[in-house]
C-alpha cells in the first residue's frame, strides 16, 4: 500500500517553502520534511554487521557496531516504510583455527562453544532492539552451500591454482602478513615472541601447498571501482587508506589451509585434504543471506551497505570486492567504517580484564540510555574512550534535563491544562516577520529556532548517509538546548491561559515547542526506540504519523492545516528518561572500583 504523505491528500505540495525577512536579508525555510518517496524511492538496500567470532562473549564494541548498523537501517525505514525494502544483516563467524583452537583449550567440542557463544550475541543483540531481520551461523548448512558454490565459480574462471605458500600466520587475526608487518616482542616467558604489528597478537611461520587466489590481478580493477566510486568508503579517510594500500603490490592470497591442521572449516570442493579459508567463508556470508547461490541473491546485490571496524578494512575493501570481481558480481555499494572502543585509555582485552560487559550496560543504563550513549559519542574516524562517569553525564544532561524537561514544561497540567495540543496563532508569529511590532510576539531568536528545526531532518539524513551519526544527534542535542531557551525566553508559566491577550501566544509557545519535540521524537526513533516511543505517544502522534516522509514541521506556519492542532495529548507516562542520580552514578564508580 502506498502511504500518502497529509499534505499530498490535501492537494498541497510536499516541502512548503515561505520566505522570511530576518535582518537585512531574504531567507527560504522549509517545512523539514525530507519529501515523500525521495531519492532513496522504494529502491531495496542491505544492511550487513560483520559476523562475530565466537571464540569470547560480545563486549560493547560488537555492540556498537550493531548499533551503528541498526540505526542506519531503522533510519532508512522511516524513510521507506516498505517492510520489503530494507533487509538487515548479522550474525556469528564460526569456523578456523582461532574457534578451533579456544574449543580445545576451553576442553569442549568447537560446536558446543558455537552454539554458547553465538546464542550470547542473539540475546544481546534481541535485548538491545538491533532489528536484524536474518541472524546467520556460518555452520549452517546453506552457508556451506553458498561457500562451496562461489569456490567452484573462482575454480571455473581460472583464479584458485595449487602452490606452495610461505610465510607468518596470525591465528587470532586469521591472516598472513608480510615480513615487514611483523615484530619481535618479549613473551610471558621471556623469550621473544614474533608478533602482528598491527593487533600485537603472536604470529607463526607456516608453510603448506595451499589453493592460491590470483588477487594480483585485481589491483587496477579495485582501483577503478575506488577512484569511480568515492563514496564507496566511508568516512573518507579509509577511503584514502585504502587507496594508499593499492599503491603496493597486491600479493595472491592463500584461501585454504590443510585439513590436517585445521579441520575445523568448509572443505574444499573435490579435495577434502583442503579446508576453505576462513576468510573467503565468512565473507560470503553476506551472500548466503541473500539466497545465494539462487538467483533471488540479485535483487538485493549489490544494494549492500557493509557496516565493519577499521580493524577487518583490508579484508572488506580488498580481498572481498576482488574475490566478488574474480566471480563475475559487482563490489558491495557501501562500506561504512568505524574505529574503536578504548576503555580508560586502554585497548579492551580478555588478557587485560577491562572488556566492557554490554550487557551491565544495558541493565544499568537502560537500553535507550546506553544505545544514545554510544551512538552519541562513537565517532567512527577515531577511537573513543569508555568510562561509566561520561555515561551518566551524558544521560542526565541530554536526555533526563534537556529533552525530558522540555516534554515535562510543555504537557504539565499546571502549564497545559487542557492536557491538548494547543492552536498557533499566526497573528503572534506570523511567517513575514516584516510585520514585527504588536500583535506580533515572536522574536528573531525564534525564528532561528524554527529554521534551525526545519532543517533539522535533512541535516540529520546527511550525517546518516556520511555515517556521521554522533554528529546528527549532536545537531539534535543543539536544537532540543534552542527549544529550551524558547521556552525560557517566554515563560509560559508566567502567562495567563484566561487573558485574551496572553492566551493565543500562550498556545503558541506551546505549540512550537510541542512541534519542536515532535520532530525531535521522529528523528530519534533510529537511535532511542522506545523513549522515542514514548514521547510520541504522550504527544499523540499516532503510529502512521512518525515517518519521516509525513514530517512537516509546523506547517500552521507556513500556512497549511495542522493535523495535531487542538487534539488531546496522549496519557501522561511518567519521566521520559529518569536521572541516573548522584546514588546510582556512586553505585557505579563502587562497582568499577
Ligand atoms: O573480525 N570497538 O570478528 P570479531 C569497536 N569474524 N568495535 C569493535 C571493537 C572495539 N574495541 N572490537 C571489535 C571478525 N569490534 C570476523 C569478521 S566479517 C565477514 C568477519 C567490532 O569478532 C568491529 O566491528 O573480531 C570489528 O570489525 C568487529 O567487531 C570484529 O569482530
Amino acid at each position: 500500500m502506498v502511504r500518502i504523505p497529509v499534505f499530498r491528500l490535501l492537494g498541497l505540495t510536499g516541502v512548503s517553502r515561505v520566505s522570511l525577512l530576518e535582518g537585512s536579508g531574504s531567507r527560504h525555510y522549509s517545512s523539514g520534511s525530507l519529501g515523500a518517496r525521495d531519492a532513496i524511492c522504494d529502491a531495496r538496500a542491505y544492511f550487513t554487521t560483520p559476523i562475530f567470532y565466537v571464540n569470547a562473549a560480545p563486549h560493547i564494541g560488537h555492540l556498537y557496531s550493531a548499533l551503528l548498523a541498526d540505526a542506519l537501517c531503522r533510519h532508512r525505514r522511516l524513510r521507506v516504510p516498505s517492510p520489503a525494502a530494507t533487509r538487515f544483516s548479522t550474525g556469528t563467524d564460526e569456523h578456523g583455527l582461532k574457534i578451533q583452537q579456544a574449543a580445545a583449550s576451553a576442553g569442549l567440542a568447537p560446536t558446543e562453544l558455537c552454539d554458547r557463544v553465538s546464542a550470547q550475541f542473539q540475546q544481546l543483540f534481541q535485548e538491545a532492539g538491533i532489528s536484524f531481520t536474518d541472524f546467520i551461523r556460518t555452520t549452517e548448512a546453506r552457508h556451506r552451500v553458498a561457500v562451496q558454490h562461489f569456490w567452484g565459480v573462482l575454480k571455473a574462471r581460472g583464479l584458485l591454482y595449487k602452490g606452495l605458500y610461505e610465510g607468518w600466520y596470525c591465528a587470532s587475526d586469521e591472516c598472513f602478513l608480510p615480513e615487514a608487518r611483523v615484530t619481535w616482542q618479549l613473551g610471558p616467558s621471556g623469550d621473544s615472541c614474533p608478533v602482528s604489528v598491527e593487533s600485537g597478537h603472536p604470529v607463526s611461520w607456516t608453510k603448506e601447498e595451499n589453493y592460491i587466489f590470483r588477487l594480483s590481478q585485481f589491483r587496477e580493477p579495485l582501483q577503478r571501482w575506488l577512484r569511480g566510486n568515492p563514496q564507496a568508503i566511508t568516512p573518507e579517510p579509509f577511503h584514502h587508506a585504502v587507496l594508499q594500500w593499492l599503491e603496493d603490490e597486491l600479493p595472491d592470497l592463500s584461501v585454504s589451509r590443510r585439513s590436517s591442521h585445521l579441520h575445523w572449516g568448509i572443505p574444499v570442493p573435490g579435495d577434502d585434504s583442503q579446508t576453505i579459508y576462513v576468510w573467503l567463508d565468512a565473507l560470503v556470508n553476506y551472500l548466503t543471506v541473500i539466497g545465494y547461490p539462487s538467483a533471488e541473491f540479485k535483487s538485493w546485490w549489490p544494494a549492500t551497505s557493509h557496516i565493519i571496524g577499521k580493524d577487518i578494512l583490508k579484508f572488506h575493501a580488498i580481498y572481498w570486492p576482488a574475490l566478488l570481481l574474480g566471480a563475475g558480481m559487482s563490489p558491495p555499494h557501501r562500506i561504512y567504517v568505524h574505529s574503536h572502543w578504548t576503555v580508560c585509555g586502554q585497548k579492551m582485552s580478555k588478557s587485560l580484564g577491562n572488556v566492557v560487559d554490554p550487557k551491565t550496560c544495558l541493565d544499568r543504563y537502560t537500553v535507550d540510555g546506553f544505545r544514545y550513549f554510544l551512538l552519541r559519542q562513537g565517532v567512527p574516524n577515531w577511537d573513543c574512550d569508555y568510562y561509566d562517569e561520561k555515561v551518566v553525564k551524558l544521560l542526565d544532561s541530554e536526555l533526563a534535563d534537556a529533552l525530558g524537561g522540555l516534554l515535562n514544561r510543555c504537557t504539565a497540567n499546571r502549564i497545559n491544562p487542557s492536557g491538548t495540543y494547543p492552536s498557533f496563532c499566526t497573528t503572534c508569529f506570523p511567517s513575514e516577520p516584516g510585520l514585527l511590532g504588536p500583535p506580533v510576539r515572536a522574536q528573531a531568536e525564534d525564528y532561528a529556532l524554527v529554521s534551525a528545526v526545519a532543517t533539522l531532518p535533512k541535516q540529520v539524513a546527511d550525517h546518516y548517509d556520511n555515517f556521521q551519526i554522533y554528529k546528527a544527534l549532536e545537531a539534535l542535542s543543539s536544537c532540543v538546548r534552542q527549544t529550551n531557551g524558547f521556552v525560557q525566553r517566554h515563560a509560559p508559566w508566567k502567562l495567563n491561559w484566561e487573558s485574551p491577550v496572553d492566551a493565543p501566544w500562550l498556545g503558541t509557545v506551546l505549540h512550537v515547542a510541542l512541534e519542536c519535540l515532535r520532530v525531535f521524537g521522529t528523528l530519534l526513533q533510529p537511535v532511542t526506540p522506545s523513549l522515542a516511543d514514548k514521547l510520541l505517544s504522550r504527544l499523540g502522534v499516532s503510529a502512521t504519523e512518525r515517518g519521516l516522509g509525513e514530517l512537516y514541521f509546523l506547517p500552521r506556519f507556513y500556512g497549511h492545516p495542522c493535523p495535531f492542532e487542538g487534539r488531546k495529548l496522549g496519557p501522561e507516562t511518567g519521566l521520559l528518561f529518569p536521572r541516573l542520580d548522584q546514588s546510582r552514578a556512586w553505585l557505579v564508580k563502587a562497582h568499577r572500583t
